[in-house]
């Protein structure tokens, strides 16, 4: 069964445009996938690392939970991720925001992901996915933190593919 599913993407340390270009096309490579836009946003815990460039990918793909958590954490490594502290700067970061309907209570997986509905460089971008995108039966767009976003457009939905 093909399942939709979204995944996050961040990175704040090195060429990260370049590490997200070929994030995407390695999500790609499991199934039909498309782009948000391009998003740079102030560092969300602590304060004195730099800014983030985020963006969400919409995959349609028949791998299983745990077999695509797999395959994100293998992406992270080869790009050769560092991760210095909670919150912290890291190359990359790959999360698995939302698998089709399933909610997921597993030691390595919880889904949706449990920072969602709380950052906005994660929502924003689903909007662009899907205007209509709910999570639990409510409507992404009508979240508060839509209104008062704190993030800068970089690029419009073709930058994946420059
Ligand atoms: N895990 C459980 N559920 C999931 C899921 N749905 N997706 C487990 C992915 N992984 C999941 O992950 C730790 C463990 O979570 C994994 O082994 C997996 O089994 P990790 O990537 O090493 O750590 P983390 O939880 O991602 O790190 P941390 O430090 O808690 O950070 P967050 O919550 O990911 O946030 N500011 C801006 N502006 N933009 C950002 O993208 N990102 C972070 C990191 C901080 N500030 C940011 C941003
Ligand atoms: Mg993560």
């Amino acid at each position: 069964m093909i399942i939709r599913t979204y995944i996050g993407l961040g990175s704040n340390l090195g060429d990260s445009q370049q590490i997200l270009r070929e994030a995407v096309a390695k999500l790609a490579g499991l199934g039909p996938a498309q782009v948000s836009r391009l998003y740079q946003s102030p560092p969300m815990g602590p304060q004195d690392q730099p800014n983030y460039l985020n963006a969400v990918v919409q995959l349609d793909t028949a791998l299983e939970p745990l077999a695509l958590l797999d395959q994100l954490q293998q992406f992270e490594q080869e790009a050769g991720r560092v991760r210095l502290r909670r919150w912290g700067e890291r190359t990359l970061d790959l999360d698995l925001l939302i698998y089709g309907q399933q909610q997921i209570q597993d030691e390595r997986l919880t889904v949706p992901h449990i920072g969602i509905l709380d950052r906005d460089f994660v929502v924003i971008p689903l909007l662009d996915l899907d205007a209509h995108l709910q999570l639990n039966g409510h409507p992404l767009k009508d979240l508060e933190l839509v209104q008062q976003a704190s993030l800068t457009v970089i690029a419009d939905q073709s930058w994946a593919n420059a």
